[in-house]
């Protein structure tokens, strides 16, 4: 070999070695491995791991799709042990005229931000399970519940492993549905309350039960939602995440002066005004097992301290987890579009909806309206 080649083969073995003890002293873990296997991948600080690759592409605004699939080629030996990382599924560019990010750096999943493709891939590997709780008593389980588990059976999870959790009051009034292959349900018999509020506020207490004695070993993500609504597009895995809240249809653009949130001083749900992020809609939450416990132990500890003190809350169990989630932001938010009442119409916003509101009749389903 010549001096030039010798020179070249030098700075070559310099550089690399260089490289790889940058990358090892950036790596928040100090590690090559990723042994820790999380399969929460929605707020990782992917910047840590990544700028050295694409130095803040996110910032200033440069990325392109291409950028995004040579990224991923370079890190294809990682891929089985790496964590996914937000920015790998999640592009809030877009969609510009909606909100896709929250202040606290929190996905707002909108239809168009999500690949699902890469998502799919994770989540397939992981094998994951999802649970889905959902509650229907007295004439709630004629009126909904069919369409509910039929549709939720077509459009939840699709590909993956899901568990309905179904509570009804009377189980042999369940409807007669045929699932699909990796589907199955559970049914358990709840006492039933006189007072529909009462049915939405201890379902914050039977779901943490549950979830202790069982659904925490049997599921990796689990959904609460309630009943009188119908899927009508794939509700994925671009909406799992550590803690999940749903922004609510009517109040997606409103000013937080405006949102109901629980105002009397008094009450535990209490926020003030000038206060809180956005108006989410209790007929959706979730997270991690163990997550989910936490927001309902903690609304129903609140829906406790009230009755002692003589007040309910203007909305009940939803005030209650608006100020659960006041409190702690959640890691993943779902756009309107994963909850539509097609009563405000379609506006342009509403790319793909995914699950709509059924109409609401109370003089039918509920005692005492
Ligand atoms: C559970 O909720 C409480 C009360 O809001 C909060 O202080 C705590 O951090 C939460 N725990 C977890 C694990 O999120
Ligand atoms: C290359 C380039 O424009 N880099 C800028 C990216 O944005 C950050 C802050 O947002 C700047 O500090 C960089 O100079």
């Amino acid at each position: 070999m010549n001096v030039k080649g010798k020179v070249i083969l030098s700075m070559l073995v310099a550089s690399t070695v260089i490289v790889v003890f940058w990358e090892y002293i950036n790596s928040p873990e100090s590690s090559f491995f990723w042994l820790y296997h999380s399969k929460n991948p929605e707020v990782g600080d992917s910047s840590a791991q990544k700028g050295w690759w694409f130095p803040s592409w996110f910032n200033n605004g440069t990325h392109s799709y291409q950028e995004e699939e040579a990224h991923i080629d370079n890190e294809k030996r990682k891929e089985d042990k790496k964590e996914l990382q937000l920015l790998d599924w999640f592009n809030p560019k877009k969609r510009p005229e909606v909100v896709t990010m929250t202040e606290w750096k929190a996905p707002i999943v909108w239809e168009g931000t999500f690949n699902r493709a890469i998502l799919e891939n994770y989540y397939g590997k992981q094998k994951i399970t999802v649970g889905l709780t959902v509650f229907a008593v007295g004439r709630y389980i004629e009126h909904y519940l069919e369409d509910f588990i039929v549709s939720a059976d077509k459009y939840f999870m699709v590909g993956h492993k899901a568990i309905f959790y179904i509570m009804v009051d009377d189980s042999s009034r369940m409807p007669l549905v045929e699932l699909g292959p990796l589907r199955s349900f559970k049914v358990f018999e709840i006492k039933p309350e006189k007072r529909w509020q009462d049915v939405s506020m201890m379902r914050m207490k039977t779901i943490g039960e549950h979830i202790v004695n069982h659904i925490q070993q049997e599921v990796d993500f689990l959904f609460c939602m309630d009943v009188d609504q119908v899927f009508q597009g794939n509700f994925g895995v671009e909406t799992l995440g550590t803690t999940v809240a749903q922004l609510q249809a009517w109040w997606y653009k409103a000013d937080r002066d405006d949102f109901t949130y629980e105002r009397h001083a008094n009450s535990a749900a209490y926020i003030p005004f000038g206060q809180g992020d956005f108006y989410y809609h209790a007929a959706i939450f979730g997270g991690t097992p163990i997550q989910v416990l936490n927001i309902t132990q903690e609304c129903f500890k609140g829906i406790l301290q009230d009755k002692k003190n003589g007040i309910e809350a203007e909305w009940h169990d939803e005030s209650h987890l608006n100020k659960y989630f006041f409190l702690n932001k959640p890691s993943k938010i779902l756009s309107p579009e994963y909850c539509w009442d097609y009563h405000i119409g379609l506006p342009a916003d509403i790319k793909a909806v995914k699950i709509s509101w059924q109409t609401k009749e109370y003089n039918l389903v509920r005692n005492n309206v």
